[in-house]
């Protein structure tokens, strides 16, 4: 049975092995990402939207399916949690990042809650490149954190991951039995993640338990993020977060090393809307 490795925060890190763990399996799980005290003001933040959202998804077919029927997913977050948006510019997440979307070069795809309910069953296993199966090349096009915001266990839908996938040639190979295993890990914990790794949410075989995780990626700039950050954040809430975080939820435009400039306002950078 194969596993992720594991790193843990509370003490120092060797972030080089973190990342040549990253490159070789797909994904690492850094424990104690997340302090206690930010955690639980995350929670307090959350809990009231959670409580408040019905598990599944109102679009029929695949997505129902994709998105599971006794899972609650919740996007638009940064307006409702400060905490949040501090987690989104934290410089340890920001080098995955860097790392491997070049600085300066990607912003938020999405930062949703995936709640997932007892009853349900496993999500189809995907790679999340495949959200744009155009722009899928040899380079890492999206990377993504899922934060445990509750401790993620077999029973409760930990994710499940196929480690080494990214390797695997063809754009959904067969994933045999034996190849994947469970990012079980406790809350405060971080599962980074290549957008090629082949993972999906487990199953929720528990009466009474609800796996919280912030599914959290960066995405290159020129691409459509999957979340509409700019419909959900209105603008004087936007004007009271840290510049990195305008430039990560779509509120400063894109200049790319070659090409035009995107998301322009009036033909100019859309952080003049920002000013008072
Ligand atoms: O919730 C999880 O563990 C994974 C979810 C996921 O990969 C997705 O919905 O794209």
């Amino acid at each position: 049975m194969p596993s992720l490795e594991r790193f843990d925060a509370s003490g120092p890190i060797d972030w080089t092995h973190v990342w040549a763990v990253f490159d070789r399996d797909g994904g690492a799980i850094v424990e104690n990402f997340i302090s206690t005290e930010l955690l639980a003001r995350m929670q307090a933040d959350f809990a009231p939207l959670i409580s408040k959202q019905p598990p599944g998804s109102t679009t029929e077919g695949l997505w129902t399916e994709f998105h599971g029927d006794q899972t609650k997913r919740i996007t638009g977050l940064p307006s409702h949690s400060a905490a949040w948006v501090e987690l989104l510019c934290d410089e340890r997440y920001q080098a995955m990042g860097d790392r491997y979307l070049g600085a300066g070069d990607y912003w938020l795809n999405t930062g949703q809650l995936i709640c997932i309910g007892p009853g349900e069953t496993p999500q189809m296993l995907h790679r999340d490149e495949l959200n744009w199966p155009q722009a899928c090349s040899d380079h890492e096009i999206t990377v993504t954190a899922i934060f445990a915001l509750t401790d993620f266990t077999e029973e409760n839908g930990a994710t499940v991951i196929a480690p080494g996938s990214n390797h695997w040639e063809g754009l959904m190979p067969e994933v045999p039995e034996h190849t994947k295993c469970r990012a079980t890990m406790p809350a405060g914990s971080a599962l980074l993640y290549s957008g090629k790794v082949i993972h999906g949410g487990g199953a929720n075989v528990t009466d009474d338990q609800w796996r919280v995780g912030l599914h959290a990626g960066f995405c290159k700039g020129w691409l459509r993020a999957e979340e509409n950050f700019q419909l959900t954040i209105p603008l004087e809430v936007a004007r009271t977060m840290p510049d990195r975080a305008h430039y990560l939820l779509g509120f400063r435009s894109y200049s790319p090393e070659f090409g035009g400039r995107l998301g322009l306002v009036d033909y100019d950078d859309a952080a003049n809307l920002l000013k008072s």
